[in-house]
């Protein structure tokens, strides 16, 4: 009974993204840390390094190709970059 909080938490998280792909907006903003409605290259790296997995340099390089050249994270851009299977880039759904 050390983690009885966190493991029911993390659980329900990690369901609730896998789900539904309408919970990219709960994913986003886990990611935009200040909620202005965007996410900075700052707060992406942040987010992908946290779990020690990604390395920053490779958080930078995923943030460049899914913000493109803005170098602003929407949510619109992170659905297009999810639901490309693959991880293909998301220009190519994006319009360019
Ligand atoms: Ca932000």
């Amino acid at each position: 009974m050390k983690y009885p909080l966190s493991i029911a938490t993390l659980s329900a998280l990690v369901l609730a993204g896998a789900a539904a792909a309408g919970d990219w907006q709960a994913k986003f903003d886990g990611m935009d840390t200040d909620s202005n409605g965007v996410v900075s290259e700052a707060e992406f790296t942040a987010y992908k390094t946290a779990d020690g997995e990604t390395s920053a340099e490779d958080a930078s390089e995923q943030f460049a190709q899914l913000a493109g050249e803005d170098g602003e994270l929407t949510l619109a851009e992170l659905e297009a970059a999810m639901s490309t299977s693959g991880g293909e880039t998301p220009s190519e759904r994006d319009g360019y």
